[in-house]
């Protein structure tokens, strides 16, 4: 079994659960934060076979948009690049991570 770990915007969350939930997977939704803009972002846990983790991870993709920001003032790291008052900063569609699962139970 393994345990999808799905980074995705906020705006995209629900529309990704609801997919997922349709076709029958467990979620979990997380309210998270990125290190990087600071701003809210949504983590999705899903427990499943090992067969059909491709099928989650098209899934994800499927709905996940990739968003620009444009953000205003100090760059929030401490980067070797020129600093202007205004950048842009790209995200998504979504951060997938694939974990093995020793153990799952429900008791
Ligand atoms: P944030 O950390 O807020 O990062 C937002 C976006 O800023 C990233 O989008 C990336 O385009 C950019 N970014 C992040 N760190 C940067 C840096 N040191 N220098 C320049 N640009 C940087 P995504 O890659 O799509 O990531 C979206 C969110 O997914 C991240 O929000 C973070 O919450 C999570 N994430 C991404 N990769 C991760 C990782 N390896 N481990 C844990 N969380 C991760």
């Amino acid at each position: 079994m393994k345990l999808i770990l799905a980074i995705v915007g906020k705006d995209d969350a629900n529309i990704v659960m609801d997919a997922l939930t349709e076709q029958k997977f467990q979620v979990t939704k997380l309210a998270t934060t990125g290190g990087f803009l600071r701003a809210g972002n949504t983590t999705l846990l899903t427990g499943v076979e090992d067969g059909k983790v491709s099928k989650v991870i098209d899934i994800i993709s499927q709905y996940s948009s990739k968003r620009t920001h444009i953000m205003s003032g100090a760059m929030p790291m401490d980067l070797d690049v020129n600093i202007s008052p205004t950048f842009e900063v790209t995200t998504g569609g979504a951060t997938i991570f694939v974990l093995d699962v020793d153990q799952y139970e429900k008791v």
